[in-house]
């Protein structure tokens, strides 16, 4: 009877573990947003550290339950025969006997969080003495409800590049990320590369990162700053050096709209809309700055800060309603008529 009731409590862990393991590991895996499956030297550190505590704090829970078992098994057996003024006291156990216990208990639970803290303080420190300011380049991440404006830091300004919600890097390079807010308290957060870091307004973080791996990372905020907190992903792209360098140049072009006579009335509708009181697209009319830079916005992955994949017909569902999919976004619903839908998705959707 006991060991059956053993094996089902075995099973409802192993169910639990199972799942926890699924989220932890499966499932953001899949999404390429791990902690545990590190892309660069920052998140290599953190999940080193990680593994140690998992490890360590495992093995102590384990002896833990396994104490437990013991003393409930022992105490079954002996269950109706003991005496009524029967002591505390473990049979053959005095008094003193059970300080020293306690006292070493107390003792090595002590030196065991000495030994996380100076874990954890030094993976830190020599996290925090990573990064190279000569060949660094340095990345501006504004926070905004609920998305984030992107600049790359250039010595020549002309050279500066305004983007959202997308970041590419160069891959073995470390990258300055200079954290700053436009309202409330964000965190950048990009598991596979680095820990959180808060954007505070008025204030300035940096953190530096870096990716050994091309890849694509899953990012989000991770203060809650609102309503549409959990809508508020980023991605990050890691590239080899030269293909970021192309994508670079490329974005550094002035918007080239998609050709033909769609096209060329899409940009119309856009420009005599009240589009461009939040939104620049550089190289036209457009230069609002309230909201994420459209210039390329064809060659993103995502709408709203990962909120939808970006496809025509999700970018079509977002201009009709923002408020229905993003309750809240502090984008305004402008009416397009009907006809004009198509040629506005076709302009939008073309800035590659
Ligand atoms: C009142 C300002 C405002 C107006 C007007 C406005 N937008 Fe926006 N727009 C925003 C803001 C703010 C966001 C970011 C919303 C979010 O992610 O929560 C946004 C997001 C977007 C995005 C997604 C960008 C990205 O990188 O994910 C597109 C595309 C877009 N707007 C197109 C338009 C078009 C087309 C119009 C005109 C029909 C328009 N917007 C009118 C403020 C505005
Ligand atoms: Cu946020």
């Amino acid at each position: 009877m006991t060991k059956r009731n053993g094996e089902k409590g075995a099973g409802l862990k192993g169910a639990v573990f199972c799942a926890y393991a699924f989220v932890l590991f499966d499932a953001c895996a899949g999404h390429q947003q791990s902690a545990v499956d590190p892309a660069g030297p920052q998140s290599g550190k953190i999940a080193v550290l990680w593994w140690f505590f998992f490890g360590l704090l495992t093995t102590i829970f384990l002896i833990v339950m396994v104490f437990t078992l013991l003393t409930l098994t022992r105490r079954g057996h002996r269950s109706g025969q003991e005496p009524l003024n029967a002591s505390h006291l473990p049979p053959g156990a005095d008094e003193k006997e059970l300080t020293r216990i306690v006292a070493a208990a107390t003792i090595a639970t002590v030196l065991i969080l000495f030994v996380l803290l100076i874990a954890s303080v030094s993976t830190g420190k020599s996290i925090s003495e990573l990064g190279d300011k000569k060949n660094g380049m340095v990345i501006e991440v504004t926070g905004n409800q609920w998305w984030w404006h992107v600049r790359y830091w250039n010595d020549d300004p002309s050279q500066m590049l305004v983007t959202a919600n997308e970041i590419h890097i160069p891959t073995g390079r470390p990258v300055m990320i200079r954290g700053m807010s436009q309202d409330v308290i964000h965190s950048f957060w990009v598991p596979n590369l680095h820990g959180k870091r808060d954007l505070i307004p008025s204030r300035v973080t940096t953190e530096w990162i870096e990716a050994d791996q091309p890849g694509i990372y899953r990012g989000q905020c991770a203060e809650y700053c609102g309503l549409q907190h959990a809508h508020m992903a980023l991605w990050v792209i890691a590239e080899p050096q030269a293909k970021f360098d192309s994508w670079m140049k490329h974005q550094l072009r002035p918007a080239s709209p998609p050709g033909g006579p769609t096209g060329e009335r899409g940009k119309q509708i856009f420009l005599n809309s009240a589009c461009i009181y939040c939104h620049s697209i550089r190289g036209t009319a457009a230069g609002g700055q309230t909201g994420p830079d459209l210039t390329h916005f064809g060659s993103r992955r995502s709408i709203a800060a990962g909120t939808l994949p970006n496809t025509i017909g999700n970018l079509g569902g977002w201009i009709t309603d923002p408020q229905g999919i993003k309750p809240g976004t502090h984008m305004a619903t402008i009416p397009v008529s009907s006809e004009d839908l198509q040629p506005l998705l076709e302009y939008i959707e073309g800035l590659k």
